[in-house]
C-alpha cells in the first residue's frame, strides 16, 4: 500500500495514514487503502483493538483532498461522497473497538473518520474543524449527522456553520473527545486504552458494541428487548463460562487463548 502502515503488536493493529506532504488528506486511493486496512484488520482474529493515527507531527487528517476536489463533476463528487460515507461505515461497525489518536489537524473528512471511531484521543495540539461551508460545501462523510449526535445539535450547528477550529480542551468539554493528552503521550495513552478493552470478552465487546450502534436510533423498548437478547445468546459462549468461572475461582480470566 502506498499511503497506508499497519502494525501489529500483542492484538493492537495500528493503522497510521502516511501522505505527509498533503498533511494526511484523503483522495480516492487513500480512501480505498484505508477501506483495505480496516476490512483485513476487522477479519482478522488475531487483532482485538484498532488504532488509526496520522503520520508526522501536525496532522491526523487534514480533510479530503481539496485538489481531488476541485476538478469533480457532481456525479464524480458523488461516487466520492459515497465511498468515503461507505469507510465511515466500516469503521463505525467494526467489531474491534477503534480508537483515534488524534496528532494534529483533524478536518473536515478527518474529523468525520474520527466522529466514526469509537474513541477518540487527542494530543494537545490536535484541531477540530468542520469548514466545509468555507470552500462552498458541506460535510460529505456523515459530519451533519454524527457530530450532533456525538456534542449535540447546538454546538454541532456553531461548528458546521462557523467553520472554525476547536482546539483540544475544548473538544474534551464538549464531548468530541475522551481524552486529552500531551502530544508526546498520544501514543501510551491510546495503547493503555487498547489493552484495557484486551483484558475483556472479544465476543462481549462485539456484542456491546452492535447493541450500542443498533439501539442508538432505537424507541427504548426496542433497544432494551435487543440488549437482553443479545445478553441471552452470550450464555451459549465458552467466553461467558470462562469469565463467570474465573470470578466464582478468584482467577482472572482467560478470553484470548
Ligand atoms: N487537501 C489537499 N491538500 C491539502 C489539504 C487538503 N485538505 N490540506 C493541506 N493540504 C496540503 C497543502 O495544499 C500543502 O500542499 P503544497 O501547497 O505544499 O503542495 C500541504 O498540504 C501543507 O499545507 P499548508 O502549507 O497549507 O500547511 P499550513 O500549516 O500552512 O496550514 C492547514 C495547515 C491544515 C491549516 C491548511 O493546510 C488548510 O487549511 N488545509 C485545508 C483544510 C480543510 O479545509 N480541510 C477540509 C477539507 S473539505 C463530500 C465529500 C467529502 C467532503 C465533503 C463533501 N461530498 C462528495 C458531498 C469533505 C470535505 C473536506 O474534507
Amino acid at each position: 500500500m502506498k499511503y497506508i502502515r499497519v502494525e501489529m503488536k500483542d492484538h493492537i493493529a495500528t493503522i497510521t495514514i502516511d501522505r505527509q506532504d498533503a498533511l494526511n488528506a484523503m483522495n480516492l486511493k487513500v480512501i480505498s487503502e484505508l477501506k483495505e486496512a480496516f476490512e483485513s484488520c476487522i477479519e482478522d482474529l488475531q487483532v482485538g483493538v484498532i488504532i488509526l493515527t496520522g503520520a508526522g507531527e501536525k496532522a491526523f487528517i487534514a480533510g479530503a483532498d481539496i485538489k481531488a476536489m476541485q476538478k469533480m463533476k457532481p456525479s464524480e463528487a458523488l461516487k466520492f461522497g459515497k465511498s468515503g460515507q461507505n469507510l465511515t461505515r466500516i469503521i463505525e461497525n467494526s467489531s474491534k473497538p477503534v480508537i483515534a489518536a488524534v496528532n494534529g489537524f483533524a478536518l473536515g473528512g478527518g474529523c468525520e473518520i474520527s466522529l466514526a471511531c469509537h474513541i477518540r484521543i487527542a494530543g494537545e495540539n490536535a484541531r477540530f474543524a468542520q469548514p466545509e461551508v468555507r470552500l462552498g460545501i458541506i460535510p460529505g462523510w456523515g459530519g451533519t449527522q454524527r457530530l450532533p449526535r456525538l456534542v449535540g445539535k447546538g454546538k454541532a450547528i456553531e461548528m458546521i456553520t462557523r467553520g472554525e477550529m476547536t482546539d483540544a480542551n475544548t473538544a474534551l468539554q464538549i464531548g468530541l473527545v475522551n481524552y486529552v493528552v500531551p502530544q508526546a503521550e498520544l501514543t501510551e495513552k491510546s495503547q493503555e486504552i487498547a489493552y484495557s478493552i484486551l483484558k475483556n470478552g472479544p465476543e462481549a465487546i462485539r456484542t456491546s458494541l452492535a447493541c450500542i450502534h443498533k439501539g442508538y436510533d432505537m424507541a427504548l423498548d426496542e433497544g432494551l428487548e435487543l440488549e437482553v437478547q443479545a445478553f441471552s445468546n452470550l450464555f451459549t459462549t465458552d467466553e461467558a463460562t470462562e469469565g463467570l468461572t474465573a470470578f466464582v475461582e478468584k482467577r482472572k480470566p482467560d478470553f484470548r487463548s
